[in-house]
């Protein structure tokens, strides 16, 4: 309990200062309508800074009587949930019951991130006693189906793409961006592997997203360039790592928490000497907070999509969008759209409106 305090004081402070806090995308617009978990039905989820502390209400008396522990949950290995105790020690072993209690819909009954309580007593597993209500989470939403949870109580979805190998996509960049935009998250971009690229390559790759005011760190897990600045950004806070296949997430966890990443990466190695992550597991940062290992993902479809999500991140397209002869113009190459002409005049990025028009057409508005 004592850490938290301390943690968002710290942090809050730099936040005035840092990139973000210019940025309309970055900095919350983005979200401040975002009100889903205010549905009926729905429990209420805090989230945000200001949020914080309430997370780390103690247990109640009836709990008090048997010993009631509390911590986060780091992995899970099928009904086995991995959970590292608040006050810190050796992480446990607990499992869910009928009798856990859970606040939010029993499909994603507990993630990697959650906070939960479990009775002490006996030999593990554990039992959980409760699930705690969550902060923010990064989401998969599949058609058709129930969302799947990716990681709870998170502030930044780091966004790793890389420079080469696989090449740098800017249209998958924009997507993945878009995605994580939805769920109480702060985007965070990282570009890896800039040991494989030149110098004049990497700051055209990277300048787009600087001038939306995302946090945007270029770095090299394999020679530990920039690797500091990336750590003294998350530190304090809990970051989800997302991103395609083979970017290099776990190699920057390694990295990041300077600690052996779990044995079953190590031995479960595929033919070409690759440790492919099959599941997602928390790690601590090593001056506080906590990143997440999450495996590659080929598809990521929009998480809760809305027109205004998009247009927070395409402010260069808006603004264009005002000369557009008609108003409900879709700016896909119908006569007299401003957008498409801004883009003969260089002023908006053609690559970026090809992602508007992708990302928009999905949307269906
Ligand atoms: N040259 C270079 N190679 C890197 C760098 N970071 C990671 N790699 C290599 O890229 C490959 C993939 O790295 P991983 O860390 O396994 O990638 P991942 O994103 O965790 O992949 P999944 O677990 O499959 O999602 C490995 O062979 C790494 O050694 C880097 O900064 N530079
Ligand atoms: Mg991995
Ligand atoms: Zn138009």
């Amino acid at each position: 309990m004592a850490k938290k305090p301390k943690r968002s004081g710290g942090k809050r402070k730099r936040r005035q200062t840092g990139a973000s806090a210019q940025s309309g995308f970055a900095a919350g617009r983005v979200r401040a309508d975002d009100d889903r978990d205010e549905e009926p039905g729905h429990h209420r989820i805090l989230r945000g800074g200001r949020n914080r502390e309430t997370l780390a209400e103690g247990p109640t008396r009836g709990e008090l009587e048997v010993e009631v522990r509390e911590g986060r949950v780091a992995g899970i290995r099928a009904a086995d949930l991995v959970v590292e105790p608040k006050e810190g020690g050796e992480p446990v072993v607990c499992r869910l019951r009928k009798s856990t209690r859970v606040p939010h819909p029993e499909a994603n009954a507990v993630a990697v991130g959650d906070w939960v309580r479990w009775i002490a007593e006996g030999e593990p597993p554990f039992v959980l006693t409760e699930v705690l209500p969550r902060r923010t989470r990064l989401a998969r939403t599949r058609r058709g189906r129930d969302e799947q949870v990716i990681a709870a109580n998170v502030d930044y979805a780091v966004v790793v793409t890389t420079a080469a190998e696989p090449p740098f996509k800017p249209r998958l960049v924009d997507r993945y961006l878009i995605s994580v935009g939805g769920g109480g998250l702060e985007p965070v971009l990282v570009l890896n592997k800039i040991d494989l690229a030149d110098l004049d390559e990497i700051e055209p790759m990277v300048a787009p997203y600087r001038r939306l005011g995302l946090p945007v760190f270029a770095v090299s897990a394999q020679t530990g360039e920039g690797i500091d600045a990336l750590l003294g950004f998350l530190t304090g806070r809990t970051a989800v790592f997302s991103g395609q296949s083979g970017v290099g997430k776990s190699s920057l966890l390694h990295r990041l928490t300077g600690r052996e990443l779990e044995t079953q990466e190590v031995y479960g190695k595929l033919g070409k000497g690759r440790h492919t992550t099959s599941s997602s597991t928390l790690y601590d940062l090593p001056a506080g907070g906590a990143a997440i290992d999450t495996p590659g993902i080929r598809s990521f479809a929009l998480h809760d999509p809305n027109l205004e999500t998009l247009h927070a991140f395409f402010p260069e397209i808006v603004e264009a969008s005002a000369a557009c002869r008609f108003a409900n113009c879709r700016h896909s190459g119908d006569g007299g759209c401003a957008v498409s002409e801004a883009v003969g005049k260089g002023k908006v990025e053609a690559g970026r409106l090809e992602s508007y028009r992708i990302l928009r057409e999905e949307i269906g508005g």
